[in-house]
């Protein structure tokens, strides 16, 4: 378990100096502190769509496609879609999860927005800044289609918060039902690289992964780094380390760090795959992307009525 920046308290009215701001609109939350940082929330999927950091927060860290369909009507193609309470195409049958769509209902619901809480610098160290808001999702205000898909009682309630060069996404899923649920979660998130073929994945040594491109059995993962010169779709599973990294023409450019979840799933659909989604735009795009998804994909989380869970993910962007 990794250790969590301590949970920002409400905004204090009183405190000193610049104030982070958070503004919402019927469809988005955008949150920027003082020292230029945002990142931008969908309320459909609670889809983060855009995180900035760097000096006056102008490097864009995650790829959204120009094509990505905002209007709340489908899945968006970008940002970090919250796949929830199933991964992949769910089972064939005789599963709680099979009437559910490729990745489940989480990124495809309209959540809402919760509120927020922010940490303030003591002083003139601006890094302790920081700002979370909360989304939640509840199965009473899921789409009738996907409540009797999935008929159980729950509770998600989903923190992003945003500090000075990190992006922390957590959920945490409540059984408030009194019959136990088992689901899969996973934040499948797009990376943004200047030329995916200068790029280098590391922390997936030493681990088994299933290739999804090549035959969808498990192989070892023995190099220490990995490099993308096509389509990549593998489920790094177990894994022991809690931070996957991305270097960039040498550099680090990334770190992905898991809390409480295991597995990796490491995507990029190359030429022919981009081309064939139609809301994945420009069809080059894939030269500008790397998904590092977190999540506990390999198996199930089993919660009985009244139980939680939490996990998530701490992205540093580390230019
Ligand atoms: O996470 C990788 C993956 O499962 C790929 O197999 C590919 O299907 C990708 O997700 C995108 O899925 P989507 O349903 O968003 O088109």
């Amino acid at each position: 378990m990794v250790d969590r920046p301590s949970r920002p308290s409400a905004i204090s009215p009183t405190a000193a100096g610049p104030q982070p701001q958070v503004d919402v609109s019927d469809d988005k939350v955008t949150a920027r502190l003082p020292t230029g940082e945002s990142v931008e929330v969908l309320l459909h999927g609670a889809t983060v769509i855009s995180w900035k950091s760097g000096s006056k927060g102008n490097t864009e860290n995650l790829w959204l496609s120009e094509a990505a369909v905002l209007d709340g009507s489908k899945p968006v193609r970008g940002g970090v879609p919250v796949v929830f309470p199933v991964f992949g195409p769910p089972p064939k049958s005789g599963h709680a999860t099979s009437s559910l769509p490729q990745h489940g209902f989480a990124r495809n619901s309209r959540w809402e927005y919760l509120g927020k809480s922010s940490t303030e610098s003591t002083g003139d160290n601006t890094s302790e800044n920081s700002i979370k808001l909360d989304f939640g999702l509840y199965s009473s205000a899921l789409s009738d289609t996907f409540r009797k898909a999935w008929p159980y009682d729950f509770g998600v309630v989903y923190s992003v918060t945003l500090g000075k060069d990190s992006l922390q996404t957590m959920m945490n899923v409540r059984n408030e039902g009194k019959e136990g649920f088992e689901f899969q979660v996973l934040l499948h998130t797009y990376l943004r690289v200047k030329d995916i073929s200068k790029c280098q994945i590391t922390g997936l040594a030493g681990t088994t992964y299933t290739d999804k491109v090549l035959d969808a059995k498990d192989h070892s993962s023995t190099s220490p780094s990995l490099s993308i010169t096509g389509e990549v779709d593998r489920v790094y599973k177990s894994i022991k380390q809690s931070t996957t990294s991305v270097q960039e023409d040498g550099k680090s450019r990334f770190d992905v760090v898991r809390d409480n979840l295991e597995d990796t799933v490491v995507w990029n659909p190359w030429i022919e795959k981009a081309k064939g989604m139609g809301d994945f735009k420009p069809d080059d795009g894939y030269k500008n992307m790397l998904c590092v998804e977190v999540g506990a994909v390999d198996g199930w989380q089993k919660l009985e009525g009244g139980e939680s869970w939490e996990g998530g993910q701490i992205m540093k962007s580390l230019l």
